[in-house]
């Protein structure tokens, strides 16, 4: 029997993040190549035209993209939010040169107070809700606060951007391949002041120290590495990181939806013990 249609939210579907992402959900790399999808897809009115030049290039791609059923667009969440399984809210300002996660926290706060408000009035109960847009984890605190009819540990603040470039530095410096590297968890906020784990990560089942054994490196050239990564990009590119973050939103989306093995890591709320969706 065909698998009924999921829906999928995703704001800031005009932004650049979110153009790395939509045709890769489309195309089944997000639910698999027997689901089905809708995406509803939200902007703010003046961006309203680009978003609806992406929708011209995914109807231009339907013949690869059979799985694609629908897609909405609009500027209001109280219509776009109704009956999702996922919200991927993307949508913010991001950072510009010189700028930290905490500069945009005035701004970026108001989007996440009334889209909180808004999923309290239609989301359903078994919905997952993934906060990218920056600072994401103050964000989904303050989405999750306006919307306390879901279950608070049905928000999350995505990490996996961190964590990938954590592997991908301990990878690097042993010079073993990226499946060779696990536990590479990410404690705190994504932000400057994030702890990326050395000490529990592992490398081919040992204890990265056993391995790198250069205790120095990772405190003073790995960890200040990891967190000013997005800097670095934003220097380099004079934007910040958009195909990267796309391809963690797809890594951490799947990581919450199907059961998984692997160490993960992404922003919940906690009481201080560890606990998956429920
Ligand atoms: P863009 O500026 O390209 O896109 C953001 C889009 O959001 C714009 O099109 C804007 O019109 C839209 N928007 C603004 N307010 C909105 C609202 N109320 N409702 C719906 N849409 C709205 O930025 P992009 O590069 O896509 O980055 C988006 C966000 O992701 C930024 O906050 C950025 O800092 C954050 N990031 C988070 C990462 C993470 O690991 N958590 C990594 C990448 C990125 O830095």
């Amino acid at each position: 029997m065909p698998k009924s249609l999921k829906r999928i939210v995703i704001t800031g579907a005009a932004g650049h993040i979110a153009y790395s992402l939509l045709f890769r959900i489309a195309s089944g790399e997000l639910l698999g190549p027997d689901q089905p999808v809708a995406l509803n897809l939200l902007e703010v009115p003046e961006a309203l035209e680009s978003l609806e030049g992406v929708l011209l290039e995914l109807d231009d791609c339907c013949a690869t993209f059979p799985l694609l059923k629908e897609v909405k667009i609009g500027s209001d969440p109280k219509e776009l939010f109704k009956d999702a399984d996922l919200y991927i809210l993307i949508g913010a300002k991001p950072r510009g040169p010189g700028m930290e996660r905490t500069d945009l926290l005035m701004d970026n706060a108001k989007i996440f107070v009334e889209q909180g408000k808004v999923l309290n009035e239609v989301v359903k109960e078994e919905s997952l809700v993934l906060v990218v847009g920056n600072p994401c984890n103050t964000n989904c605190l303050i989405a999750q606060h306006f919307a306390p009819r879901l279950n608070p540990r049905h928000f999350f603040a995505m990490t996996q951007l961190d964590q990938n470039r954590f592997a991908v530095q301990l990878a690097k410096k042993a010079d073993v391949s990226l499946d060779c590297v696990s536990n590479a968890i990410i404690w705190g906020n994504h932000s400057a002041t994030q702890v990326p784990d050395f000490a529990n990560a592992r490398i081919n089942g040992k204890l990265v120290l056993e391995v790198i054994e250069d205790r120095k490196w990772c405190e003073e050239t790995m960890i200040p590495a990891i967190q000013k990564r997005g800097a670095e990009i934003i220097k380099a590119r004079g934007m910040s990181s958009a195909a990267s973050a796309a391809n963690a939103i797809l890594q951490c989306a799947r990581h919450l939806i199907f059961p998984t093995q692997e160490v993960f890591s992404c922003g919940m709320l906690s009481d201080g013990s560890w606990g998956g969706p429920s």
